[in-house]
């Protein structure tokens, strides 16, 4: 071996020690700032801080966009179900707590966003179904509402929530027991409709960690549909999800209260802004209110790098 050979392979011997210790130091702690802080470094884009629940551990770090649902229990609080299981078509009571960090239960420390305490999504993993409901909240703190989960397999039950202005989204898995028929995501499209109501999805050319906005246009017969009426204080709700592991966005409305949004108030259009944490395919659940019914229509969104 010559001596630029043994340089070479000095070289390689320590980047494998490295590479090993760094490795190491990952499958210990996860959650450590410090490995956070190194994985941000090599800027590996699969690691997703904000997506593995660190968003509010560690402060800053460059913290990303938020992303929540990942988790049954963040920041001290948890998602406590009563019940995972349950039968197809059956209309069940699904009760749960959400609790603090010494285990005590959460009953006056809600703050109302969008105009309720608590809003409930329920998505079946495949993302097919959708529901989106308002639990009550008993006197000692138990939230309770009926579901009826339609088909058999696997749903995503997200509990969305704020606290002491921390806006949290706690989740757990519901089982329903059959023979549970997956379907693919559909393909990404712009257009999607619901009783008559075509509805337009554009956006100012989303990129990942960049907010984003996204505008819907809603449509019937061909005419702006201008009859969108008040839903949960905004003229619609929307819920964006990532593909693979069902990551929970934070949307904001652009539009309504918010004085400078003012410019894209067409009475047919709803905007919102939106960070997606990373590149990849996102299932959009926009709802809107017409003629006192409440619509949802569902997109499928590429976000390039
Ligand atoms: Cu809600």
């Amino acid at each position: 071996m010559n001596a630029s050979a043994k340089l070479v392979t000095f070289a390689l011997v320590l980047a494998l020690a490295f590479g090993g210790a760094a490795l190491a130091g990952a499958a210990l702690d996860p959650t450590d700032p410090e490995v956070t802080a190194v994985s941000h470094a090599g800027d590996d884009p699969g690691h997703d801080v904000t997506a593995s629940g660190a968003e509010h551990k560690g402060g800053q770090a460059g913290a990303g966009p938020a992303a929540g649902g990942l988790a049954v229990s963040q920041a001290g609080y948890a998602l406590e179900p009563q019940r995972t299981l349950f039968d197809p078509g059956e209309p069940s009571r699904f009760s749960f707590l959400i609790t603090d960090e010494r285990g005590r239960t959460v009953r006056d420390e809600f703050q109302p966003e969008h105009e309720r305490e608590l809003h409930l999504i329920v998505v079946r993993r495949d993302t097919a179904i959708y529901q989106h409901v308002h639990p009550s909240k008993g006197a000692d703190g138990t939230w309770s509402v009926e579901l009826t989960l339609p088909e058999p397999g696997v749903y995503r039950a997200y509990a969305d929530f704020t606290i002491e202005g921390t806006g949290l989204t706690l989740a757990t898995d519901l089982f329903v027991q059959g023979d549970f028929q997956p379907e693919p995501l559909p393909e990404p499209a712009a257009t999607d409709s619901d009783a008559g109501y075509d509805v337009e999805l554009h956006t100012d050319g989303a990129r990942a960690n960049n907010e984003s906005e996204l505008t819907f246009a809603v449509f019937r017969a061909g005419q702006p549909a201008e009859n969108l009426e008040d839903y949960l204080g905004a003229k619609g709700h929307l819920v964006a999800l990532r593909d693979g592991d069902l990551a929970y966005l934070h949307v904001h409305p652009t539009a309504g209260h918010d004085d400078q949004a003012e410019r894209h108030d067409h009475d047919n259009e709803v905007s919102f802004a939106a960070t997606f944490p990373s590149a990849g395919r996102y299932r959009l659940f926009l709802q809107f209110k017409t003629e006192g019914e409440i619509r949802t229509v569902a997109y499928t969104m590429e976000v390039p790098r």
